[in-house]
């Protein structure tokens, strides 16, 4: 048997059913006004579906729509806010793509808000940790992102510090997993994310890369997100608008290691690689 069969190869995404044979790209659409690298042109919801089109049009099999930016240094967002940004860009997005949405939010009341319009997919950088997160994400009957951060996206990057960078992230997302199957919410619904960036040094990013198949031997699927973050920065010595090939490099070294869903920012060069690594892996992906 490939080892693939262990991972549920489909994703039922609400009305959409995501196919995850071969590596997926998901593409990023903030609707913040301090997005990192691309300046949040798209509040207003008529220019993010525009936008979100495009990122089809491009080969996105899924979109990540965010309304608090997480990178490093930023501040929580009120729920208000957040969800006075979201909610007009997830109506107008939900029914008009012909691709899943999903919502990279931490709160519950965004997530049982995003289920209603038809979200398909939950990522939650904070892993289901708020209160109420993990009964809100059970009830909607979505599959959910488990993402590991280290502090939040204000203080992480002040001197994190690991024995094992890779043994106590997974160690942290097998006991999200088991919370969740407490909670109601089974395997087949949860997808893992070592968090880069997020609490961690370069040097921790870099191994989590090179061990990544250490998440994919769970058994359950791995999304990564490194697009022109600090990480590829670190390596290529470029700031963000020009970390396209080395974000692609990132990628394309993801995918060869058995991650299922890739978040970017640039899909058309994202998807042109993953669909070479699927040419040459076929059914024989790693995991
Ligand atoms: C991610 C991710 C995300 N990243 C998931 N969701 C961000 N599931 C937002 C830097 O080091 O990796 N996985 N949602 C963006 N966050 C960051 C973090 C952006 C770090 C930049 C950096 O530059």
């Amino acid at each position: 048997m490939e080892r693939q069969d262990r991972q549920g190869p489909v994703l039922e995404c609400g009305r959409h059913r995501l196919d995850l044979a071969a590596p997926r790209v998901m593409g990023i659409l903030n609707v913040t006004p301090d997005s990192f690298s691309d300046g949040g042109h798209f509040i207003d919801p008529a220019r993010a579906l525009d936008r979100a089109h495009a990122m089809v049009e491009e080969g996105a099999d899924l979109i990540d729509v965010g309304g608090e930016s997480t990178r490093p240094g930023s501040e929580p967002v009120p729920l208000d806010e957040e969800r006075g940004r979201i909610m007009p860009v997830l109506e107008a997005l939900c029914p008009a793509l012909p691709v899943p949405v999903s919502v990279d939010t931490s709160k519950p009341e965004v997530m049982r808000a995003a289920a209603e319009v038809g979200v398909g997919l939950l990522n939650d950088v904070n892993g289901l940790r708020a209160d109420g997160a993990l009964e809100a994400a059970a009830e909607t009957g979505l599959p959910v992102c488990l993402m590991h951060m280290l502090g939040t996206p204000r203080t992480m990057q002040e001197d994190p510090r690991y024995r094992n960078v890779t043994q106590e992230i997974l160690d942290f997302l097998l006991q999200r997993v088991a919370a969740c199957e407490a909670a109601g919410l089974p395997r087949r619904r949860l997808l893992l994310d070592p968090g880069f960036g997020f609490g961690k040094r370069s040097a921790h990013n870099f191994q989590l890369l090179r061990e990544l198949d250490q998440f994919v031997a769970t058994g359950l699927p791995v999304l990564v997100g490194m697009s022109r973050k600090g990480m590829v920065g670190q390596a290529t010595n470029k700031p963000p608008q020009e970390r396209l090939h080395g974000s692609v490099a990132a990628a394309v070294m993801a995918a060869t290691l058995g991650a299922r869903i890739i978040r970017v920012h640039d899909v058309a060069a994202t998807r042109e690689a993953m669909d070479f690594v699927a040419a040459v892996l076929g059914g024989k992906a790693a995991g």
